[in-house]
């Protein structure tokens, strides 16, 4: 589908069928069990509200007039812990990835199980519909013209099913391709979660490039997911395994630091990381002689609150981080 079609989606497409019908059956097993309503058991698992986007604000969304920043600060400030955790580690490490052949296997509850064919992703779309102009904050901040696809319509060629309640991303995890693998920082692979509702919004993207090029090695070769609203690390890169699962999937960071990383890790200025404030970032500068621009306030949701908001509401953020 291109993006001139995926932006006439009719509101009801975009909250997923399955999330409906699943949420009924959560209620209806609620009403059925008092004990498990007060047991703190739909707690540990909020259902989405229904969210309704039109097609203005999804496009609303794509467009920023903020200066882009500079494709070198792009491709040399980065975080990929398998390839080393200082910023500059993974654009000096040697280019050891191989991105082609590469596999994403797609499994779990969905009625087609299968491979995504990465000849096949970009299809049909023109270069101008395969371009988002999208921010991305975590303490610091950038503005990227990526390239890449709605996550949607990929996981909709899958067919989940009404248990698909989240999805579960899986990062390539192999010591010969990845030299940080060694260093025991994460509990690798590398993996991340999004809800159903969030993974088919139409600002999540599965990204194959940047500045009209394939991304390179540190971004996250030869595809990742970019989440605009929420910290960066949720932006899993090279992924090799997407799967629908009923319960909420064990992420990374959440695996290392529970108290520290949430699940969702929605940008909130009101919610402090516990060792640092989060109310303000800095963005990466674009000029060659200073990295970073003077501090700027950090906007809930990363200023996407118009397209996402509805998909938290009765949520209380400072327990959901
Ligand atoms: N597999 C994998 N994905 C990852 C990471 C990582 O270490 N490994 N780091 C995350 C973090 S913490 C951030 S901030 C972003 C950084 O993306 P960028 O380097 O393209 O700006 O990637 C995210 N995706
Ligand atoms: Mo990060």
């Amino acid at each position: 589908m291109s993006l001139r079609d995926a932006l006439r989606l009719p509101a009801t497409e975009i909250t997923d069928e399955a999330v409906y019908r699943d949420r009924r059956r959560l209620l209806a097993a609620l009403a059925a069990s008092p004990a498990l309503a007060l047991s703190g058991c739909a707690e540990a698992d909020p259902p989405a509200p229904k969210l309704t986007i039109t097609p203005q604000q999804v496009r609303s969304g794509f467009r920023t007039d903020e200066t882009l920043t500079r494709v070198e600060d792009v491709t040399s400030y980065n975080n990929f812990y398998e390839f080393g955790s200082g910023k500059t580690d993974p654009s000096k490490a040697r280019k050891t990835l191989r991105t082609s052949p590469w596999t994403i296997t797609v499994s779990g509850e969905c009625a087609k199980p299968g491979v995504l064919d990465m000849a096949d992703l970009l299809k049909g779309l023109t270069p101008e519909e395969r371009v988002y102009r999208l921010r991305c904050v975590e303490g610091w901040s950038m503005v990227i013209p990526w390239l890449g696809v709605p996550l949607a319509d990929v996981l909709k060629r899958f067919q989940p099913t009404s248990k698909a309640r989240y999805v579960a991303f899986t990062t390539l995890a192999d010591p010969r391709q990845m030299p940080g693998l060694v260093y025991r920082s994460i509990n690798w692979p590398y993996r991340e979660g999004l809800r159903i509702d969030e993974a088919m919004h139409p600002l999540t993207l599965l990204a194959t490039g940047l500045y009209g090029k394939p991304l390179p090695q540190q971004n996250g070769a030869p595809l990742r997911l970019v989440v605009p609203w929420k910290y960066g690390f949720k932006s899993i890169k090279s992924i090799v395994e997407i799967r629908f699962v009923e319960k909420m999937p064990p992420t990374a960071w959440n695996d290392l630091q529970p108290d520290e990383y949430g699940f969702f890790s929605n940008v909130n200025p009101n919610v402090d990381h516990p060792r640092w404030s989060q109310k303000t970032e800095r963005r990466i500068a674009g000029t060659a002689s200073k990295l970073f621009a003077e501090r700027i306030p950090t906007r809930l949701f990363n200023g996407y609150g118009e397209q996402v908001a509805g998909m938290y509401r009765g949520m209380d953020l400072g327990k959901w981080f």
